[in-house]
């Protein structure tokens, strides 16, 4: 099958055969329709991750249809719509009990062993990763069932791929982390993709304000339309004073989805007495490391905490996403960009630069 792979950190993606095995056990076979352009597969693509060594392919907010399935997987059945998620989860261990599905104790569980004699991917007898035990930035996907989910077949699959990562993420921080109620006030520091479902998703929460900060006039003006009250351009003005004067003393959920030093302070400065910071995003390279004043925490009485995935329950949340935008309460239409095919991986990473640009897509294969 066609798949783009990264051969070296920073080498960008290259379209070329590489093999997939048949389903084994648990696994489901799924040919991709839409697969997004997350911003976690390029720092992965640039700087590497852990065991996502090159050759790679990447890709994990995939949309596509079951072809296949192992003998032992028993949730889908050739001709489902489904959606992947990067949380990989065993369903046994007691986080997984508890319905803290992306604690899960035993990620590996849904991967072949390494070293297995049949790798999912290969090229030449040889073993290509799989990113986040996914890969859609190809034809299809091999996957433990776990980390899919059905999808209603009327949900177009550019936005529902959408749903398997951006949209777990910005909404599931809000309504799953944050638990943010009818009344409170909320800002969102970094009005990307993320941060517009997380705009989407303090609205359905009922947040009276809503206050985006931003440093690029496109982002802000897209804020106000998926239900932003105000904005605040961080470039031009000093947002804590600006949020706090908005606000008449500070917001009771900061969410900081650019997850840099200087944002998180902007997010510890803006919350009021008793409020909550949210670190839902990590921009790798400098100012990752946060100097705390601990009397402040204290006296402030402020809670700060990291957020992957939305906290997500990923059967529960993303058909629960899936019915808000299908009911047009959530609209994952406007975020999507631009549609790309797969050898245009690179121009598309280069155009979500844009701020008038939410999400990329790969639409054709
Ligand atoms: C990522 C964020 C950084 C940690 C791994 C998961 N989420 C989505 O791309
Ligand atoms: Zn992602």
């Amino acid at each position: 099958m066609r798949a783009a792979v990264v051969e070296t950190a920073g080498g960008g993606f290259t379209v070329e055969d590489v093999g997939i095995d048949a389903p084994r056990d648990r696994e489901v076979l799924v040919e991709v329709r839409a697969c997004g352009l997350c911003h976690t597969d390029l720092t992965v693509a640039t700087h590497g991750l852990g065991r996502l060594r090159p050759p790679v392919v990447l890709g994990h907010e995939v949309a596509g249809v079951v072809l296949g399935t192992g003998p032992r997987a028993t949730e889908f059945t050739a001709g489902d719509h489904v959606v992947g998620c990067l949380v990989q989860w065993c369903g046994t261990c007691p986080a997984c009990r508890a319905g803290r599905y992306h604690q899960c104790a035993r990620p590996e569980e849904t991967l072949r062993a390494p070293g297995h004699r049949a790798p999912r991917l290969s090229r030449s007898g040889r073993p290509v990763t799989q990113g986040m035990g996914l890969g859609g930035f190809a034809q299809r996907i091999l996957v433990h069932e776990n980390q899919l989910t059905a999808v209603p077949r009327r949900l177009p699959f550019d936005t529902a791929a959408l749903l398997g990562c951006g949209v777990l993420t910005g909404v599931g921080s809000v309504l799953n982390g944050a638990r943010v109620r009818p009344g409170e006030t909320v800002a969102v520091i970094g009005a990307g993709g993320v941060g517009l479902n997380a705009i989407g998703g303090a609205r359905i929460a009922g947040a009276s304000r809503i206050v985006a900060v931003d440093v690029r006039d496109g982002s802000l003006r897209r804020a106000r339309e998926f239900g932003a009250t105000d904005v605040v351009d961080s470039a031009a003005t000093d947002a804590v004073a600006a949020v706090r004067e908005l606000t008449g003393g500070g917001v009771r959920h900061a969410f900081d989805v650019v997850g840099l030093a200087a944002t998180t302070e902007q997010a510890l400065g803006m919350t009021a007495l008793g409020g909550a910071v949210h670190v839902v995003g990590l921009t790798a390279g400098d100012g990752a490391d946060l100097t705390l004043s601990l009397p402040r925490l204290l006296l402030q009485q402020k809670t700060l905490q990291g957020l992957i995935m939305g906290a997500a329950d990923p059967r529960r949340d993303i058909p629960r996403y899936a019915e808000l935008c299908l009911r047009g309460e959530l609209d994952l239409d406007a975020l999507v960009s631009r549609r790309i095919a797969l050898h245009e991986i690179d121009e598309g990473y280069a155009a979500a630069r844009d701020p008038e640009v939410a999400r990329v897509v790969v639409t054709r294969f």
